[in-house]
């Protein structure tokens, strides 16, 4: 983040601390909502049609655009008779509803967008002619949807699942649509057992539950008996799947892509997406509870950090490598199963992503949003990666069931934003037509767009032989050697993590035959682990390791880069403290507290026995923003704990200012607290330990400002959890 967005974030926010010097209540408020003005702009394009009632208010109509009279009552036959079928205003209104649903995405249902710029560093025209990426500096528009997988379009935002992460590049040659997800490898390396994987992830067939998680028989049926599959499954039950929130996880486009050069040159390419603000997850009893308390928890973070100027940031970073690396890597390129470590293969950062603008309408936009892995643009091609190949022919079939017709692109968040011409026409809902005699090439009358041979998308001239047969590339097949170097490079907190997931995960799987072959797995990959594993569960025995199909690469060296606590940003910036205030809380601590939050360029929200607000001890009332009760600690990176002694007294009785202190105690998190907080402090079960700073009246509060960079205090993990 740099200090100019840093700053004009701060003006936004109308900081705590600045509340506090004019007085006034806080503003820190997401973009308001459309007023009737707006509205009138956005339905009437620009008001023309709309008859004006009173001043400024525009008449309701009809979607003929009649203008309606009662809009409160049908019409009836006498004043308690039957209603009218001649009542077309009724009927128009009630047909729309009843049609306002189209079917959910049948993966990744639940998803949050917005709109940006993607801008490169320098230009690329030695690897790619791809347009978006020739001038340095040059803004290219976007449109990035994040989601979930598993879960339905209402389910929780912080399940345990793997995160979409889609990006539409709006270039002067057409669309390229880079549909990746947070974690850089797949379940499956053939998309013929994609039908398979989600309907072992999603709820079983006969009960409709479990929602939105994999925690269930029929997943770990499959995975189990998919070995190719272990290696995701090492990455999602670590803390990849429970993201803090959008704007602190990694993108990747997973495949190998291929980039082309205007010599027709070509150069294999992995992407990656950086976030700016480095990673973070929670962990996953908070992941739990932050689903009840805002099951809307990563939407309203990326919306509220948009609104208040903070706008969220990634950079593109590309693995470039040729043939020749390919052939010696000890994985196929490929295979999507499986990752090229940035320590052999280094990330070139060419560019950043912003996203400084929310969606006017959701449905508009975020529902109807078309991502095509298709969608490629001159200068960037696929390669033979099965599962891509694959993903080529669902995105375009799926978008038809979606949005029910072929001319989806006709829909603003789908349409290109450079000039485009073809002869395609007709079909629902056809916004724009060919115009005039000719729709057809070649022509005699010169008339419409014509083929151009040179600027037009040319495929890679791969040369393709060979037996036509249903079967994979030798080195495919082996699955554990990446599943163990990932495991062996986490820190210690994270392999717990990862073993807890297991244990919690499998101890849902009620078919013990399930548990025991997944722990076979798990003993090949690491025996520790898989030990660790079958003490959690209880197994009656430690089963015999899964036997490799190829011989495992067991000293692969670990990679860095596959931490989340190495890649942490050592900074607040962007976080979220939650300071518990009561009546008489002391101003000059709180102030002192909040500029200092807030010059590192993350938020201070209170959280206060009534919303209404607090009496400080100076007489200064300042509003809060949670009853305590609907501010529980999960909603915050760190907590400040600042109650007056007669306000602490108040909060040991009530059994929710407990469970912040003893959740943000139990969740590694990083608290400060005034010497008058201490009784709740011991009420709550909160030892003192090397994550918990006093902060006097003094406002000395440099210590718990500079420990908050590390987000949390890990070694208090093991203090609180015994089984
Ligand atoms: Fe997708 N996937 N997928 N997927 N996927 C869809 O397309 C599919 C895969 C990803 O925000 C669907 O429009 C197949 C990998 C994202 O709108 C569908 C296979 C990766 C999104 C589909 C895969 C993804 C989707 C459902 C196996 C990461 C949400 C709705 C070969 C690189 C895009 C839709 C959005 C959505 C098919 C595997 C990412 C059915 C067949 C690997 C981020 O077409």
């Amino acid at each position: 983040m740099t200090k100019r967005a840093c700053s004009s974030r701060r003006a936004a926010h109308a900081a705590v601390s600045h509340i506090m010097e004019t007085r006034m209540p806080s503003t820190s408020q997401p973009p308001k909502p459309a007023t009737i003005a707006d509205l009138k702009i956005q339905r009437g394009e620009g008001g023309e049609t709309h008859q004006i009632a009173e001043g400024d208010t525009p008449v309701l109509t009809t979607a003929q655009g009649t203008p309606v009279a009662d809009d409160q009552n049908s019409l009836k036959a006498g004043l308690r008779g039957p209603t009218l079928i001649e009542d077309s205003h009724f009927r128009e209104k009630i047909f729309h509803f009843d049609h306002e649903r189209i079917p959910e995405r049948v993966v990744h249902a639940r998803g949050y967008g917005a709109h940006g710029f993607f801008e490169p560093y320098e230009s690329l025209s030695d690897i790619t002619a791809a347009d978006l990426f020739q001038r340095a500096g040059e803004k290219t528009e976007v449109f990035v949807r994040f989601s979930t997988v598993a879960g339905n379009k209402g389910s929780a935002d912080l399940a345990r699942d793997v995160r979409g992460f889609a990006v539409k590049f709006y270039t002067k040659e057409g669309n390229w649509d880079l549909v990746g997800n947070n974690i850089p490898v797949f379940f499956i390396q053939d998309a013929i057992k994609f039908p398979d994987l989600i309907h072992a992830a999603k709820q079983e067939p006969d009960r409709g539950f479990p929602q939105a998680q994999t925690a269930h028989d029929n997943f770990w049926d499959f995975i189990s008996l998919s070995p190719e599959s272990i290696n995701m499954a090492l990455w999602i039950m670590s803390d990849r799947t429970i993201p803090r929130s959008f704007r602190f996880m990694e993108g990747f486009g997973v495949h190998t892509f291929r980039f082309v050069n205007a010599e027709g040159k070509a150069t294999f390419v992995k992407f990656h997406w950086k976030p700016k603000l480095g990673l973070q997850s929670v962990v996953w009893n908070e992941a739990v509870k932050t689903n009840g308390a805002d099951p809307d928890f990563h939407r309203r973070d990326l919306w509220d950090a948009i609104g208040s100027g903070d706008f969220p940031e990634w950079e593109l970073g590309l693995q470039l490598f040729d043939e020749d690396f390919a052939d010696q890597f000890p994985f196929d390129v490929l295979d999507a199963t499986k990752i090229i470590p940035e320590e052999m293969v280094p990330v070139r950062k060419v560019g950043r992503l912003v996203l400084d603008r929310v969606v006017d309408n959701f449905f508009a936009e975020t529902e109807q949003v078309a991502f095509m892995t298709q969608n490629v643009v001159p200068g960037i091609d696929f390669t033979n990666d099965p599962l891509l190949q694959g993903r080529n022919f669902s995105y375009l079939d799926t978008q038809l069931k979606r949005l029910g017709g072929p001319n989806f692109t006709h829909i603003p968040v789908n349409a290109p934003r450079c000039p485009f011409a073809h002869f395609q026409q007709d079909g629902h809902m056809a916004m724009h037509n060919p115009k005039g005699r000719v729709n057809y090439e070649p022509n005699s009358f010169g008339l419409g767009p014509r083929e151009d041979p040179k600027r037009g998308f040319k495929t890679y001239p791969e040369e393709v032989s060979g037996t036509k047969r249903r079967a994979r590339a030798e080195l495919f097949a082996d699955h554990y050697s990446q599943a163990r170097q990932f495991y062996l490079s986490q820190t210690e907190p994270e392999q717990t993590h990862i073993k807890d997931a297991f244990v919690f995960e499998l101890s849902k799987v009620e078919t013990p035959e399930i548990r025991a072959r997944m722990v076979a797995h798990l003993l090949t990959v690491d025996q520790a682990l898989g030990e660790k594993v079958a003490d959690g569960l209880g197994l009656p025995s430690v089963p015999k390791p899964a036997t490799p199909a190829r011989p495992i690469i067991a000293d692969l060296p670990p990679s860095p880069a596959l931490s989340i606590i190495k890649n942490g940003p050592k900074s607040f910036e962007g976080r979220k403290l939650g300071v518990l205030v009561t009546d008489g809380t002391s101003a000059k601590l709180l102030k002192a507290l909040a500029k200092a939050v807030e010059a590192e360029g993350a938020m201070v929200e209170l959280v206060a026995p009534k919303v209404g607000g607090v009496k400080l001890d100076d007489g200064t009332i300042i509003p809060a923003k949670q009853k305590i009760n609907g501010g529980p600690s999960v909603l915050y990176d760190a907590v400040a704990l600042l109650p007056s002694e007669d306000g602490c007294a108040l909060l040991m009785k009530e059994a929710t200012a407990r469970d912040f202190v003893a959740d943000a105690f139990a969740h590694a998190k990083f608290i400060a607290f005034a010497p008058s907080a201490k009784p709740l402090l011991d009420k709550a079960g909160a030892q003192l330990d090397g994550g918990m700073f006093e902060i006097g009246a003094s406002g000395d509060v440099k210590s718990f400002l500079s420990a908050l960079g590390e987000l949390r205090f890990w070694e208090r993990e093991k203090a609180v959890h015994a089984v």
